[in-house]
């Protein structure tokens, strides 16, 4: 494993762009010397690699629900987490244009977001009803972050449940 210098910049670098032109972490090195990037591709690869346990779905049906979730939680979740946490601390300045209220736009978004979820795991164990999977994976990620960069969007009844069932599991700690 290389560790990639964040604050440094070494992912903007030549070198590493050379792996992935939007110059975002993480990567794989494949055996044939080509990169993946995108943290879900590169889990899709891996259960390719070791398909059990199936954490992206057997029949379409259920992989279009997990893929679905996935995508629920990246773009309404992740996305603006990602971007409070840019915009509000600037931490990446250097790099980009730092828009505080944005970040403070996006924030809330994420929390109507989380409400949204939290409401659907009334009546569902997991994201995509009675089994763990890619999707919560996401999810518990992402609030985890979230917690670490001051947006706690875990108080919420069913979240906290839910959370806690994840964080239980030997792998996720
Ligand atoms: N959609 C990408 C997101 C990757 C991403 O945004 N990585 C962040 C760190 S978690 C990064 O590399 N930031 C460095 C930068 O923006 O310069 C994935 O799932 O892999």
């Amino acid at each position: 494993m290389t560790q990639i210098d964040l604050r440094a910049g070494e992912n903007l670098g030549e070198e590493y762009r050379a792996k992935n032109p939007f110059g975002r972490i993480p990567v794989l090195e494949l055996d044939d010397g080509s990169y993946l990037s995108e943290s879900q591709a590169i889990c899709r690869f891996i259960e390719g690699l070791h398909p059990d346990p199936n954490f992206f779905g057997t029949t379409s049906e259920e992989q279009a629900i997990i893929e679905m979730w996935s995508r629920r939680v990246e773009l309404n979740v992740m996305m603006p987490v990602a971007q409070a946490f840019r915009n509000i601390t600037g931490f990446f300045k250097d790099r980009e244009k730092v828009v505080p209220e944005w970040g403070e736009v996006a924030a809330q978004a994420a929390k109507a977001a989380v409400a949204i979820i939290n409401d659907h795991l009334a009546d569902n164990e997991y994201l995509t009803g009675n089994r763990y999977t890619i999707a919560d994976m996401i999810l518990a990620i992402t609030l985890n972050f979230a917690k670490n960069v001051g947006q706690d969007l875990l108080a919420a009844e069913r979240i906290a449940r839910w959370h806690a069932q994840v964080a239980a599991r030997p792998a996720f700690a």
